[in-house]
Formats: structure tokens, C-alpha cells, sequence
């Protein structure tokens, strides 16, 4: 087999595994193809957490003819009984020949023993094929393995001179329909959203995912966990979004109001105290909290500019999504973050990694350049 062919099925299996992308939470999105003598066999990608990996679907669907099989596979094959059986042991079972992956597990329950397994047991093993495509769809299951952080992006609307809304809070609407249907996206695809109170307090947004077309391939809503930063437990319980679907955490402080703090529990909200750092939430305690409590991989950042600002001022921020649109909303407008700089060698330069128009706006992707 050539390693163009190698590259068609490993570029069909990442096809697969990003069908996951809204369903698979806490799991990565995984797909696996089973090919031999250059046809596609079975292929298969992980759906939701509890149900089966990728390989032993694919597996299914090829029976038999997996003997003797190339399985292409874009994370390493599990060796570990998690809730589901190691895939490894199920290659082999299958009489798998070749496996090749994209990149290995950086779940330290795995983290090269799938690969061990298959070559102790025979299986010819080429791995790192299209790792760089294949780490772009893990972004928050890889951060997490490694840092016991989620991945943190940041969405934020902005004008043409870089305001994001009028002085008196008011900001619907900057963009239009086709980036919001954009940002319905972020938020299908993340572990949890992140809010400030002063948004929640303007704006009364539910922060659910609510477009049809993001129950995902498998028909399954998950809902975000949706978290709001609010130290003085000012959030009225009438708030819509403790109405709406889905969980909510409320990270306050340890003196918070006792009556306020039943009242939230009484509706099912999780209360999450926290220290103060420097007068503020800290943010660190939070990320930790959602990444090792709530397994949260990839979160999602909706706030003003002021918490924007403390996130990216402390360096949390991994990724920024920015919509522009073409509009000016004037000097008196609020700007995009709180940044007190006062001389160009404190500027925060930032390296953009896609660049895209969504109707009459564009989205801008940017990563912090780390020195
Ligand atoms: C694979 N193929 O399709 C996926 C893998 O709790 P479990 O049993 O679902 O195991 C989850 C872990 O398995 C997850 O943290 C990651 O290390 C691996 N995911 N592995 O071989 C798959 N989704
Ligand atoms: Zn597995």
C-alpha cells in the first residue's frame, strides 16, 4: 500500500471522528477505517461516552474480513477497561494486521500502552500519520490529559473600531444571523460556557446551544455546562438561564449570601466558592474545577470586557474567535477588553489561524503567540 493511500484513509478516518464533535464530551472525537487490499471495509466513529469506540465498530461492519485488515485510526487504540473494553485487544482478536494511528493517547491510562500491545501481539504499527490535523480536533481532551486544564477559547463580537457594545450595555445586534449561527457552533462544541454576571445582567441570555441541526450526527443535545461568575450572588433567580435546559454552576465566594445560596440549590444550580486573587475570582481554581471535576475539555468564554480582559491578562486564553462586523458604533462605545497597557513592550501580540466571512461579517482565529 502506498503512503498516498495511507494518507486518503487516515484523511477519511479524521473526516469520521470530527462527525463527534458535539457528542462526544468528556471522550475525544475519534474515527477508525478498516481497509484491505484498498477498499474500505468498515468505518466508524466514537458517538457519545458509554457507547462503543471507534474500532470495535468498524469492526462490526467488517466481520470476517477483518482478518488480515489496515485499520487507520486517529487517536491510539484504548488499552484500558474504562467504560468500554480495551480496542487494542479487539484489533488483535479481529486478526488486524497493520494499525496505523495519527497520534498517541495523551490519557496517561493509555498513553502508548495501546501501541505496546498491538506490536507485542505481532501487529505491524505506524504512528504520527496526519498527527498535526489530528490534534486540531482534540484540542481540549489533549489539554486536559496534559495540563488538567480545559482549552480555553474566547468569543467575542466586535465592530469595525473594535467596540462591542454602547455605552449603556446595549449589543444586540453587532453581527448577523449567519455569525451567530456560528457561535451556536462554538457553544455546541464545548464542555462548558463561561459568563460574567454583568452579561447575565444586561443581556438575560439562556447561553444554551439551540439550533436543531447541533443534536449531532448521533441525535443527541447535550447541553454545556453553563457557568456564571458572580462573587456577590447578584444573579435574580428569575434568570433565564437558570430556567433553561441543562446544568449551571454559580462560582461565588465563601461569604455568600446563605439564603441566596439555598434559594440557587433549591433550583438545581451547583454552587462553586472560590478564593479571591487579587479582589477577584480565581480563574485558575475555576479552569481546574471544570477540567478535573466536570471533565470539561474545550470551554467557552462569553463575557464583557472587563472578565475578558482578567482572562486574557492572566493568560488562560488558548484561542480567540473574534466576529467583525462592518459597522462603527462610535468612541463613546465599550471596547473589546480590558487591557490597562501603557507601552508597546506590554502589547499582546496574537497569531491568526484562520480567517473566514460569515454573511456581511468575518471571524477571525487567534492563538496568544507564546515567546
Ligand atoms: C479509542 N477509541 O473511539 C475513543 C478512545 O470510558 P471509555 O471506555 O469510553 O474510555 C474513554 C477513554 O478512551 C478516553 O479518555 C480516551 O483515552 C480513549 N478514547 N479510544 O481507542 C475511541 N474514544
Ligand atoms: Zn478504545
Amino acid at each position: 500500500m502506498s503512503s498516498a493511500d495511507d494518507h486518503r484513509f487516515m484523511a477519511r478516518a479524521l473526516q469520521l471522528a470530527a462527525r463527534g464533535l458535539y457528542t462526544t464530551h468528556p471522550n475525544p472525537r475519534v474515527g477508525c477505517v478498516l481497509v484491505r487490499e484498498g477498499q474500505i471495509i468498515g468505518e466508524a466513529w466514537h458517538q457519545r461516552a458509554g457507547q462503543p469506540h471507534a474500532e470495535p465498530l468498524a469492526l462490526q461492519q467488517a466481520g470476517s474480513q477483518a482478518q488480515g485488515a489496515t485499520a487507520y485510526v486517529t487517536l491510539e487504540p484504548c488499552s484500558h477497561f474504562g467504560r468500554t473494553p480495551p480496542c487494542a485487544d479487539a484489533l488483535i482478536a479481529a486478526g488486524v494486521a497493520r494499525v496505523v494511528v495519527a497520534m498517541q493517547d495523551p490519557n496517561p491510562l493509555v498513553a502508548g500502552q495501546g501501541l505496546q500491545r498491538l506490536q507485542q501481539a505481532g501487529v505491524e504499527i505506524v504512528s504520527g500519520l496526519m498527527e498535526a490535523q489530528a490534534r486540531l480536533i482534540n484540542p481540549g481532551f489533549i489539554t486536559r490529559m496534559q495540563s488538567g486544564l480545559p482549552y480555553v477559547r474566547m468569543k467575542l463580537a466586535m465592530s469595525l473600531d473594535g467596540r462591542t457594545a454602547m455605552q449603556s450595555g446595549e449589543s444586540q445586534w453587532i453581527t448577523g444571523p449567519e455569525a451567530r449561527a456560528d457561535v451556536q457552533c462554538l457553544r455546541a462544541r464545548s464542555s462548558a460556557i463561561i459568563s460574567g454576571i454583568e452579561s447575565v445582567l444586561l443581556d438575560d441570555p439562556q447561553l444554551t446551544v439551540r439550533d436543531p441541526s447541533l443534536l449531532g450526527e448521533a441525535g443527541i443535545l447535550r447541553q454545556p455546562l453553563r457557568v456564571v461568575l458572580d462573587s456577590q450572588l447578584r444573579i435574580p433567580l428569575s434568570a433565564k438561564l437558570l430556567a433553561a435546559e441543562g446544568p449551571v454552576i454559580i462560582v461565588t465566594t465563601e461569604t455568600a449570601d446563605t439564603r441566596k445560596v439555598n434559594a440557587l440549590q433549591d433550583l438545581g444550580v451547583e454552587i462553586l466558592p472560590l478564593p479571591l486573587r487579587d479582589g477577584q475570582l480565581d480563574l485558575e481554581a475555576l479552569l481546574r474545577h471544570l477540567a478535573q471535576v466536570h471533565q470539561c475539555n474545550e470551554v467557552l468564554v462569553e463575557t464583557g470586557a472587563r472578565l475578558a480582559g482578567s482572562f486574557v491578562a492572566q493568560q488562560w486564553v488558548n484561542e480567540i474567535v473574534i466576529y467583525m462586523a462592518p459597522t462603527l458604533l462610535g468612541s463613546d462605545a465599550r471596547p473589546l477588553i480590558d487591557l490597562p497597557l501603557t507601552q508597546m513592550s506590554q502589547q499582546r501580540r496574537l497569531h491568526m489561524t484562520d480567517l473566514r466571512q460569515f454573511g456581511k461579517d468575518i471571524r477571525m482565529t487567534l492563538q496568544p503567540v507564546t515567546e
